[in-house]
């Protein structure tokens, strides 16, 4: 279990954690991971070690992997970050939001803390889960032959991320070795067919639909695999992170849904979940009348006019709803 949170979310990062452990860690204890760009109060580890069932750890994250590298031209930072204020883009004038989308894109999986582990769960402060979780999620996508599992998908902002399809594609032209067979390009170009063996190049206009990162349950092995560190390091070098405001959420999705074949992504159609402002519910009665989910089943973002999921159960050749729950 993963969080990336400042001392000040302490609450909030408790409030996470009772919902995980309740639902899902108090029965496995995997351990916890909590980094941070400052080091952690005494407070902050206390009450989280307080929460955890299992073991817990602390990371200061290098102040390198958490600062704007040589090449950026902070001139031009400075007046584009002007004008996306202008525009009210979401976080536009934060350069601290800048570097966590960085850090998330590029280096937590290398952090020394997670070297001996393969699999993580991401969780946000401040989230929540509504249904148990029974059976073991890690499990499941290694026996299964996951690398990225998901639960909410939707539109990212077009003015956070202008040219990172372009350069996505460019990346994807200098090194088509990295595009998978049977990837899910379609899930990101409109009337797209799907991509075919022997296909490397990438075209077409990026509908903005991505995996919302706050939460993940992932391989941490994908992102240290040459396609991905290649890939961080091309956008890296176009400095979008600090040009625009890049999110890791359009990067990790972009990188799984085109260096994997689209059936190592998997849905969570069974993970009851919310971070503000949008949650879902899973629709199947036996998830309500069995007790295992607490929601509201009006709380259905997965057929909102605002996700990207309708696209991705057709892309994924599945049926619409809560999906099938995996065997235990
Ligand atoms: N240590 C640290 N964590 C941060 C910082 N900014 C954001 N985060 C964490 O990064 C994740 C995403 O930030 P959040 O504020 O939730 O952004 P949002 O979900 O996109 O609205 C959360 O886990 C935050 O706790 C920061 O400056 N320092
Ligand atoms: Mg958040």
């Amino acid at each position: 279990m993963v969080m990336l949170v400042r001392n000040r979310e302490l609450n909030d990062a408790l409030r996470s954690m009772r919902f995980v452990e309740d639902r899902f860690n108090r029965k496995f204890r995997y351990p916890w991971t909590f980094l941070n760009d400052e080091p952690f109060t005494q407070e902050f580890i206390n009450y989280t070690t307080g929460m955890a069932s299992g073991k817990v750890q602390y990371g200061l994250i290098n102040k390198d992997q958490w600062s704007v590298p040589d090449h950026i031209d902070l001139h031009k930072v400075k007046k584009n970050m002007e004008k996306m204020v202008s525009k009210n883009v979401i976080y536009a004038g934060s350069m601290s939001y800048r570097h966590m989308c960085r850090y998330n894109s590029g280096f937590f999986y290398r952090h020394e803390l997670l070297k001996n582990y393969d699999w993580y769960w991401r969780v946000e402060p401040g989230v929540e889960f509504f249904c148990d979780v029974d059976y073991d999620p890690f499990t499941y996508m290694r026996t299964h032959g996951k690398v990225y599992g998901f639960v909410m998908s939707m539109y990212e902002y077009l003015a956070t991320i202008e040219t990172l399809w372009d350069s996505t594609k460019e990346f994807v032209r200098q090194n088509p070795q990295y595009l998978a067979a049977d990837n899910a390009l379609d899930f990101f170009v409109d009337g797209k067919s799907p991509s075919k063996q022997g296909d490397t190049e990438i075209d077409g206009n990026y509908n903005l639909c991505h995996f919302w990162s706050n939460f993940e349950i992932a391989s941490l092995n994908f992102w240290r695999s040459p396609a991905y560190s290649d890939y961080f390091n091309f956008l890296d070098a176009q400095g979008g992170f600090f040009y625009e405001r890049w999110g890791d959420a359009p990067i990790h999705s972009l990188a799984a849904g085109l260096f994997l074949p689209k059936d190592k992504i998997h849905h969570f159609g069974d993970i009851g979940y919310r971070h503000l402002p949008y949650s879902r519910c899973p629709q199947d009665e036996k998830s309500h009348v069995s007790g295992r989910c607490y929601c509201s089943r009006q709380d259905h973002f997965d057929d909102d006019g605002y996700s990207c999921l309708p696209r991705w159960w057709k892309v994924a050749g599945q049926s619409e709803g809560a999906g099938p729950r995996p065997a235990e």
